[in-house]
């Protein structure tokens, strides 16, 4: 666990990632900055202002030139006094510099300390620093945009404007409970419906916005499945743009499942494609159909591929996959190799026969080989998903925070129906608010367990 007091030792990290580059840096953050500011560069450095500087070993030599940052506390990102030296990006260089640091007082940071010392100072709320991670991690420049909005405290403040709402309306319950007699008339003049409502509108908001970006962290994985020769290897290489996995007209030709990462509309996709369906006696391919229904239990949406050329719609052994889908699994049916019918690329709902559901699918017609009818099926796949067509504006949420905001409306929805009775106890009335506080409060980090900020710094990278 990483220790909680922030400023009782000092930290030092390469904060560039591993390999060469042209230029390294080390981050030092805590008292004994100074100390190594004398070591190294020899003299004392101006606040804030970049210095060419000759940075040395213990005996004075001179391992490295490069620039020196001094951020005094508590002006820096820590709140700490903070110390970056930019040297040649070297490995080896930048492991001798950090060793020299650590001669000089400090240790080696752990992954996310320096951005949990900034959330131990009051630099940044915990979804700030979460935004941090998510910024680094960001795997479409629309999920980037996104994590820069957590970070720059947009999310925090939304959230943070309603935690003021619930508190408001708190301190009138806490009040009214002082008069027992007047219970109704108190809640009646500082219109607790009213506001319980403009409150509970806000909450959506932004848990649709968070969903959203939950979805763009996160990214969907989409499995493709069918009976052998439908098309699954064609498809992904279609959708990557390029030939990922191995097409043949023999069945049976992909036993490994391979996958490929893409991006529709900034949200990202694993795009898993797997050996076709069907009972065999060849060990290897056998492996391969175990292997791909693992694929099926893990991934977020099933594509269905059946051959549109082998007649109309879907044969037994394609119901008999459907069949076997888990039953909460999402899944849009592909109706490939139009090409060699006289289909036009479309989009149809169906609904699907047998089975213990009679759900409407979705199927889309299409040719993985000449293209044909693919925008249709990016569509549907964003769809299914959730997602909408303009994800400016969304919060880069995490499930932890979808949690929270989905607790906070469970207990306004409650506080609700005791103002709905008539003559609400008020005593659970003020119950259900101070929890549904708790649960905003842990979105920022107001009231958060020290294990659970352990578990959210331990998964950034060194030197962050
Ligand atoms: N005409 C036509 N042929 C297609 C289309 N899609 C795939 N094919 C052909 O169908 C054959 C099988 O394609 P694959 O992509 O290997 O099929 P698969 O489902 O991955 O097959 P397995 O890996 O054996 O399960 C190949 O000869 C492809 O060229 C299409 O849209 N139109
Ligand atoms: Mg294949």
């Amino acid at each position: 666990m990483i220790p909680t007091s922030a400023s009782a030792d000092t930290i030092a990290a390469i904060s560039t990632p591993p390999g060469r580059g042209g230029v390294g840096v080390i981050r030092v953050s805590g008292s004994a900055v100074p100390a190594v500011i004398a070591g190294i560069v020899g003299d004392e450095l101006v606040p804030r202002a970049a210095r060419l500087a000759s940075f040395r070993g213990a005996r004075g030599e001179v391992l490295d030139r490069g620039l020196a940052l001094h951020f005094p506390a508590p002006h820096s990102y820590t709140g700490e006094h903070v110390l970056e030296l930019h040297a040649h990006g070297s490995p080896a260089m930048l492991r001798l510099l950090l060793a020299r640091c650590v001669d000089l007082g400090a240790r080696l940071a752990q992954p996310g300390e320096f951005t949990q010392r900034a959330f131990l100072n009051g630099k940044l709320d915990l979804a700030q620093a979460e935004g941090v991670a998510d910024l680094i991690e960001a795997a479409t420049a629309t999920a980037a945009r996104a994590a820069a909005r957590s970070l720059s405290g947009e999310f925090s403040r939304e959230i943070r404007g309603l935690d003021e709402a619930i508190v408001e309306l708190r301190m009138f319950t806490e009040a009214t409970l002082d008069f027992p007699d007047e219970d109704l008339e108190f809640l009646h003049a500082a219109d607790a419906r009213g506001k319980l409502g403009a409150l509970r509108e806000g909450l959506a908001r932004v848990l649709a916005q968070s969903t959203q970006g939950a979805l763009l962290r996160d990214g969907l994985a989409v499995v493709l499945v069918g009976q052998p020769n439908v098309g699954k290897s064609s498809l992904l290489n279609r959708l990557a743009g390029d030939e990922v996995a191995i097409v043949t007209p023999i069945a049976g030709t992909t036993r490994d499942t391979v996958r490929s990462h893409i991006e529709i509309a900034g949200i990202p996709l694993t795009i898993i494609d797997t050996a076709g369906l069907r009972s065999t006696d060849d060990p290897i391919e056998m492996l391969g159909v175990v292997r791909a229904w693992s694929a099926v239990e893990r991934a977020n949406l099933a594509l269905v591929l059946v051959d549109s050329a082998a007649g109309d719609g879907i044969a037994e052994a394609d119901a008999a996959i459907l069949g076997n889908l888990p039953a909460a699994l999402a899944r849009i049916v592909v109706h490939n190799k139009i090409d060699l019918t006289a289909v036009a690329p479309h989009v149809e709902t169906r609904k699907e026969t047998g089975g213990h559901d009679a759900m409407a699918r979705r199927h889309v017609f299409l040719s993985a080989k000449t293209g044909a009818g693919i925008d249709l099926l990016s569509r549907e796949i964003l769809a299914t998903a959730g997602a909408h067509e303009d994800m400016e504006g969304t919060f880069l949420a995490r499930e932890r925070h979808l949690i929270a905001l989905r607790a906070a409306d469970a207990h306004l929805a409650s506080a609700a129906t005791y103002l709905d009775t008539g003559a609400p106890p008020l005593e659970l009335f003020a119950e259900e608010l101070r929890e549904a506080h708790e649960a905003m409060g842990a979105i920022t980090g107001a009231f958060t367990a020290d294990d659970l900020l352990g578990e959210i710094f331990g998964r950034f990278c060194i030197g962050k």
